[in-house]
């Protein structure tokens, strides 16, 4: 402990009772891993007003719009589940609970634990102790089928990991960088931040805007001038689809003008002349003929990536989701590391961790290719990314012939149905289960279709502790809150779920510290639970906090959070002796590279691409009277020049097929959209959907998908954009 020189920023008074019940508490929004701190009001039970609160916040005052509408949401502002449902019938939670244990055991008796699944959705990360509770169960259990929207999502750059290796230095905080490179994220709206794509997550906006003050600069590459363009110095609107080819063009040219950083790879990578070879084909010219961009914009881009002192190099999920995904993160993760662009011995480390404090060390951890190791997936030979298995065959995972085919999925947090995309291949498999169960706060697609819908409590009354934002804080900053209001109705933690069925099942638990990269059941020590007491939610925060540069006294005496004062910390040297290495062209980056560079010119005339907007996150929110006031459908987005091309009108009924499906939309004018392209948000409407997009609220975009074709090796993730598509009048 360093209790000796730790001096805290005491926040004092924060909670103030009144005689009329109305109150104001200090709490922290939890509707994504910003964690951003607010207060609010609190009148007779009810939550009501919510602003930022900036006393003490390493992002200072700030909340964006679902910030300021989490109470709204709170309150129910799209309609909340106030009890459990077995297939459409309401039903005591405690007795889902305890018949579902009894199912679960049942299975595992017969077909043994890999037989039960979880699916682990966007929910499910804003639940603190839910989300460990999940993890210690699925280690008791002993199944490798963990999913989460993660493979779905950006896995590209876990495979990316696993084939180069790991800096664990990390990469140069935003507030040090003199150069921001962020290719396909949109960080103004999304406020998806370090460590992978560029920004933070709290006021991302006001990390672009100093570090602009202090000289740096920052690049876009993005074919929508997004909201974060407004801070580009340089903007690349290239094709979709295009960044492997783009970054192996930056690295072409890096290496050919001798700009990469010699000392820094000389120091902790190998391959470099077999990646000089790989990259030898990716001219500037072939990237800029391809992606249709001016080649000097490639050529500027890697000279100040040459010239930057602490340049950062990122992406968000345009590269991710795209064509050749995989090869496109390792592309992007190569020019960080040819820039140079992580932390050395000496620099200074401005967060260290409050809840769990670690050491930064200047050294490389040499590739795990953990997929190509047990435990293997049943319908293809691959193995797991940081302990998870690829979403995207969660079907044929459900599907196949097989004794330990998974009969049980435990949907915590999330729409699988809607984000897997491709309904026709997925919906029959999750009819297949013998059990499916939703977790969950309201009713979802998925949710129509399980077994079980357990209604799930929200973040405001639950104790909660800012697990998630521990390492992402710009600073140290630390805070707890403990529920502010009382659960409504029969629903219940995400945590007691897990823990009751568990318990059913006579499992004992053991909560552990758990962070990502960590195999739950090789993490020493942890806290005991026994399947008889149910466990006291503020013990389990206390353990949370047990290694810790605060106390959970703390921060329960402290609810707007503490800032630990101490020693500044610096990166120290690797150990002495030690040897890994990154690889900067392991064989299957080369072959991929290859198989890119003989492609011809994209021939498709357009493209669709992801997006994200403002006030709703993913299928979350989207049912709110403002956001169907904002987005009675998801518009598909067009370049009005190609609408002029197509005949098409402003809000003109569309359909839209690619080779997987068709579906109906409205089109509207967007200038801010390159040519061949149509961006839309996903999880808009119905799963099947029919003709009429307005009646049901928007158009699936999943339906446009295949979870078959087009699939990348390694992480099975689906095309989601720059998928070819064709569009015409309705
Ligand atoms: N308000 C809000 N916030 C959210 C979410 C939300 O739904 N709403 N969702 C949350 C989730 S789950 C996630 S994963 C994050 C995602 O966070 P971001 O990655 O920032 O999400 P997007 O806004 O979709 O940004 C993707 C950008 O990539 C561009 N793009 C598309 N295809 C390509 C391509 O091939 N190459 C390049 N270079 N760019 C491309 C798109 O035009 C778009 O601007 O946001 C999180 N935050
Ligand atoms: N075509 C296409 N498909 C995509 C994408 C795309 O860009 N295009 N994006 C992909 C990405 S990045 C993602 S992350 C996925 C999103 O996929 P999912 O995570 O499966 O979808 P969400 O709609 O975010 O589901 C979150 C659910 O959590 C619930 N929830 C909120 N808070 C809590 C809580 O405290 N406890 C519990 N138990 N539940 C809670 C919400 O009500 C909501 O139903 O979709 C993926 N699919
Ligand atoms: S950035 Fe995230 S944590 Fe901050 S207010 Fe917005 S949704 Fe909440
Ligand atoms: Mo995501």
């Amino acid at each position: 402990m360093i209790a000796g020189r730790r001096a805290l920023a005491v926040q004092a008074g924060a909670v103030s009772l009144s005689p009329m019940e109305r109150r104001t508490a200090k709490t922290f929004c939890r509707n994504c891993s910003a964690h951003c701190a607010m207060e609010v009001d609190v009148v007779d039970g009810r939550l009501e007003g919510a602003r930022p609160d900036g006393a003490l916040s390493p992002y200072g005052a700030y909340l964006c719009p679902k910030g300021l509408a989490s109470v709204e949401f709170h309150n129910g502002a799209e309609g909340r589940l106030l009890a459990s449902l077995k297939r459409g019938e309401m039903i005591p939670t405690t007795q889902a609970m305890a018949e579902i244990g009894d199912r679960l055991a049942a299975i595992v008796a017969e077909h043994g634990p890999r037989a039960v699944a979880v699916y682990h959705g966007t929910g499910a990360y804003r639940s603190v102790l839910g989300n460990i509770m999940e993890r210690a169960w699925v280690a008791e259990l002993g199944t490798p089928n963990f999913f989460s929207t993660m493979t779905i999502d950006q896995s590209g750059k876990w495979v990316s990991a696993a084939r180069i290796g790991i800096m664990a230095s990390g990469k140069h905080a935003i507030r040090d960088a003199d150069l921001a490179v962020l290719s396909g994220g949109n960080p103004v709206v999304t406020h998806q931040g370090a460590p992978y794509a560029v920004a933070e997550s709290g006021a991302p906006g006001r990390s672009f805007e100093r570090l602009k003050e202090r000289g740096g600069k920052v690049v876009l590459i993005d074919p929508r001038r997004s909201e974060t363009a407004r801070y580009a110095d340089l903007h690349i609107q290239p094709k979709p689809g295009q960044d492997a080819a783009i970054f192996a063009a930056v690295s072409h040219a890096m290496l050919r003008d001798g700009t990469w950083d010699r000392d820094f790879v000389a120091r902790h990578c190998n391959g470099l002349e077999d990646l000089r070879a790989a990259v030898a084909p990716f001219t500037p010219e072939l990237a800029a003929a391809r992606a249709d961009v001016p080649v000097e914009q490639i050529e500027t881009l890697a000279r100040w990536l040459g010239e930057a002192k602490r340049p950062v190099v990122g992406s968000g999920t345009g590269p991710s989701m795209s064509d050749h995904s995989n090869l496109a993160e390792t592309m992007i993760d190569i020019v960080g590391l040819l820039a140079g662009g992580y932390r050395r011995a000496g620099d200074l480390v401005r967060n260290p961790g409050t809840l769990k404090s670690k050491v930064v060390r200047e050294m490389a951890l040499a590739p795990s290719r953990s997929f190509e190791k047990a435990p293997f997936c049943l319908s293809e030979p691959v193995g797991p990314l940081m302990h998870e298995m690829p979403s995207a065959l969660i079907p044929r995972e459900i599907l196949i012939d097989h004794p330990d085919r998974i009969r049980a999925l435990i949907v915590f947090g999330g729409d699988p149905l809607m984000a897997l995309g491709d309904p026709a291949v997925a919906k029959p498999a999750f009819e297949a289960l013998d059990l499916l169960v939703s977790l969950d706060c309201r009713m979802t697609e998925t949710g129509k279709l399980a077994d079980y819908v357990i209604a799930a409590s929200q973040p405001f009354e639950r104790h909660e502790l800012t697990f998630a934002a521990d390492a992402l804080f710009p600073e140290p900053f630390a805070q707890y809150s403990p529920p502010l209001v009382p659960k409504p109705g029969d629903v219940v933690d995400d945590w007691e779920f897990f823990w009751t069925v568990a318990a059913r099942m006579g499992l004992d638990l053991t909560f552990k510290y758990w962070g990502y990269g960590l195999d739950y059941a090789s993490i020493p020590g942890g806290l005991k639970l026994s399947h008889e007491t149910p466990p006291d939610p503020e013990d389990l925060c206390r353990f949370l906090c047990s290694d810790g540069a605060v106390t959970f006294e703390e921060l329960a005496a402290n609810p707007g959070g503490v800032r630990p004062r101490r020693d500044p910390e610096y990166v120290l040297p690797a150990p002495e002796g030690w040897e890994q290495k990154l690889e900067l062209c392991p064989p299957d980056v080369a072959a991929e590279l290859a198989l890119v560079a003989e492609e011809g010119p994209d021939r498709a005339r357009l493209r669709l691409t992801c997006r994200r907007v403002l006030h709703a996150l993913n299928g979350a929110f989207r049912e709110s009277r403002g956001n169907r006031r904002r987005h009675p459908v998801n518009h598909a987005y067009m370049n009005p020049d190609d609408m002029t091309e197509l005949g098409l009108e402003d809000g003109a009924a569309i359909e839209i097929a690619s080779a997987h499906g068709a579906i109906r939309a409205f089109v509207k004018g967007e200038d801010r959209l390159r040519r061949g392209v149509v961006s839309m948000t996903h999880m808009f409407g119905t799963l099947e959907g029919t003709s009429d997009a307005r009646a049901e609220g928007g158009s699936n975009v999943g339906r446009l998908t295949s979870l078959t074709e087009q699939v990348q090796p390694i992480n099975f993730m689906p095309r989601f954009s720059a998928l070819p598509v064709e569009v015409r009048k309705a």
